[in-house]
């Protein structure tokens, strides 16, 4: 008796584990507002959640909050963390990402999130603030986890007014509030990435203040009815849990006779 309530204690498992890895295979970007600090997202270097007691113009463009990267020390923050090298910032984001994106950079900051969406268009706020403006780099990365394109783009440009923050040592010029976007050609999974380097040197530093990103919600294929191309190990691992389900029923049956 004890044995067949092992076995139907195991199957259980296996078959929630299973629905746990269906669910995590098709996820929608989700915290795109910060409004839940990092929740969903991934992060290295010196990376908070700012209100507008920041002082910049222009943000919390979704709810009372942003994301915010920064390229100097812990000074200023409320925790103990620091920009991290260029090679740090590579390995953070894996393949197919190399440091020849980021020419010159020394060190920086970075946040990414992995999603499932829908063809459209992805788009997001951000808010470029820098002492050394002609020098240090903002950027966003979209990569298509299908194919592994990368889409970049340089977000550090065009500052035109005097900073109003007061927050960091940020005390030189801001773009205001701008908006952007990615294309997604098709359904599937993608990786979206904000970085902010210092180029040259680690002096002189400068910020990137993230909000409001939306992304099309995943229905589950393309117009076109093709499914999204799910990497084999996403497959393998419901396969696993099947024949061991079954494995265990029979045992169960077996144990009954
Ligand atoms: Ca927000
Ligand atoms: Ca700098």
């Amino acid at each position: 008796m004890r044995t067949r309530l092992n076995h139907f204690v195991a199957l259980t498992a296996l078959v929630a584990a299973g629905l746990v890895v269906a669910a995590s295979a098709k996820a929608d970007l989700t915290n795109g507002s910060f409004e839940s600090n990092f929740s969903g997202w991934s992060t290295t270097g010196n990376t908070s959640i700012q209100t507008a007691a920041f002082g910049a113009q222009g943000m919390q463009s979704n709810g009372a909050v942003d994301a915010f990267l920064y390229t100097g020390a812990a000074s200023g923050t409320s925790g103990s963390f620091n920009a991290v090298s260029t090679a740090s910032i590579v390995s953070f984001f894996g393949s197919p990402v190399t440091a020849a994106l980021f020419p010159n950079a020394f060190n920086g900051s970075a946040i990414k999130q992995t999603f499932t969406a829908n063809a459209g268009s992805v788009s997001f706020d951000f808010n470029w603030l820098s002492n050394e403006p002609n020098v240090d780099a903002a950027y966003a990365i979209l990569i298509n986890n299908s194919t592994n394109a990368i889409t970049i783009q340089t977000l550090s440009a065009n500052i035109t007014a005097t900073s109003n923050a007061t927050n960091f040592d940020i005390v030189g010029l801001e773009t205001g509030k701008l908006s952007s976007s990615f294309t997604l050609g098709s359904a599937g999974s993608y990786t979206l990435g904000f970085v902010v380097v210092n180029n040259i040197d680690g002096t002189v530093q400068s910020g990137l203040l993230v909000d409001n990103i939306v992304a099309p919600a995943f229905t589950g294929g393309g117009g076109g009815g093709s499914a999204i191309p799910l990497p084999a190990s996403m497959w393998v691992g419901p396969l696993g849990l099947l024949v061991a389900a079954g494995f265990a029923l029979r045992l169960r049956r077996n144990a009954a006779c």
